[in-house]
């Protein structure tokens, strides 16, 4: 069944995740290294991915042409450099290092940057289509789209950006490529139905969660470098490669994202917290804090409805180890990562992909 293979796959690598499990050791950070393995100076990711990305939202909202007016300012709404960036950052980190790896050529190719670009506006339609399903009011510090023009025209505008991201991926014209990232759209929401559903027990509560996790954030960031190394590189290992890579750190950032939820303010995230435990969302500090804490089963099945739950759900989780133990879970996923992208050739953007992962777990937004 393609559901049980991908619990297994998700978890594969460590013994015991799919079934909720603590974990006893000290929380060593993944590392913090004054060099790269290739032995060069660090290299902040950021500014190295940026080099191939000057111009990113204006290429973006060259490929949002549209009218009428009203429709066009919705689309472009988001494309203005608020978000983080950090899937097209990842991409044509990943582009350079697997074009190195295969034959020292280290330019991102004009088809690996529109990778990038097709990530972020995949990306940006699902935040306007998840405003929209979780009726949400502030993202990046402002007003979201379904709450300054109404829901309708939001699903509409999300629609048009996913379009406008289907018509660069066509004219890519690699059938490959297309398939790898119209995968994405689909997990994107199955993701998204998943999430609209509960399961009872622990441990398959756990297993729904990663899944959910992978579909909802890894799948997108896991393809788009997928995408990329065949674009750039012929040898099925090494699409392998980018994939995990991906994966691995998809989920990682979105277990630190749940787990922000709990411990960042609303001012430094640009949208409320506790967010997820509003929507009756049970993510990895709660499922955590619910070994320790059993009474918290009830307001879980219940999905946080009652008058006090969300305070209370709160409360156990900051008394409990929830967080500690989902950010423990979030570097193994990194460490994960780091393991497989060592296996390709060393480059400066291969290190930066690994110090990337690093900040993944550090970040506070
Ligand atoms: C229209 C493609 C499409 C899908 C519909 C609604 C839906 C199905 C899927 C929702 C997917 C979703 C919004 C997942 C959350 C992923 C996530 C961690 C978002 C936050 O990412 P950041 O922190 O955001 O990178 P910024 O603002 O920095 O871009």
């Amino acid at each position: 069944m393609p559901h049980l293979n991908l619990v297994k796959s998700l978890t594969a690598t460590f013994t015991n995740v799919h079934r909720i499990s603590r974990f006893h050791h000290a929380t060593a950070a993944v590392g913090c290294r004054s060099k790269t393995q290739s032995g060069e100076r660090l290299t902040d990711p950021f500014k190295l991915g940026w080099r191939d990305l000057k111009g990113l939202y204006e290429d973006i909202r060259k490929e949002l042409l549209i009218s009428p007016a009203e429709l066009k300012e919705m689309s472009e709404y988001y494309f203005d450099g608020k978000g983080k960036a950090f899937r097209p950052i990842i991409v044509v980190l990943m582009a350079r290092a697997c074009n190195s790896h295969h034959d020292d050529s280290r330019d991102v190719r004009a088809s690996q940057r529109s990778v990038a670009l097709i990530a972020e506006m995949i990306h940006t339609a699902s935040l306007v289509h998840d405003d929209v399903i979780d009726d949400a009011s502030s993202r990046r510090g402002k007003h979201t789209v379904n709450k300054i023009w109404g829901e309708k025209k939001a699903v509409l505008a999300g629609d048009l950006i996913l379009s406008a991201a289907s018509m660069a991926l066509a004219r890519i014209g690699n059938t490959t490529v297309i398939s790898i990232l119209t995968q994405v759209i689909e997990d994107l929401v199955r993701g998204e139905f998943l999430q609209l559903g509960s399961k009872e027990s622990e441990n398959e509560r756990f297993a729904h969660y990663l899944e959910k996790t992978f579909k909802k954030t890894a799948s997108l960031i896991a393809n788009s470098c997928k995408a990329v190394s065949v674009l750039g590189c012929p040898d099925p290992v090494v699409h392998e490669i980018a994939y995990q890579y991906g994966k691995n750190v998809g989920i990682a950032f979105q277990l630190i994202d749940d787990v922000l939820d709990f411990t960042s303010c609303s001012y430094k995230m640009g949208k409320p917290t506790s967010a997820d435990l509003k929507l009756g969302l049970a993510t990895g500090p709660v499922l955590f804090a619910c070994q320790q804490f059993p009474e918290m089963n009830a307001l879980i099945m219940r999905r946080f409805s009652l008058p006090g739950d969300v305070d209370r759900a709160r409360q156990y989780v900051l008394q409990s180890d929830g967080v500690q133990q989902t950010t423990y879970l979030a570097q193994r996923y990194c460490q994960e990562a780091i393991r497989e992208i060592s296996k390709l050739r060393p480059s400066p953007e291969r290190d930066a992909l690994i110090q990337l992962s690093e900040t993944v777990l550090t970040r506070d937004k």
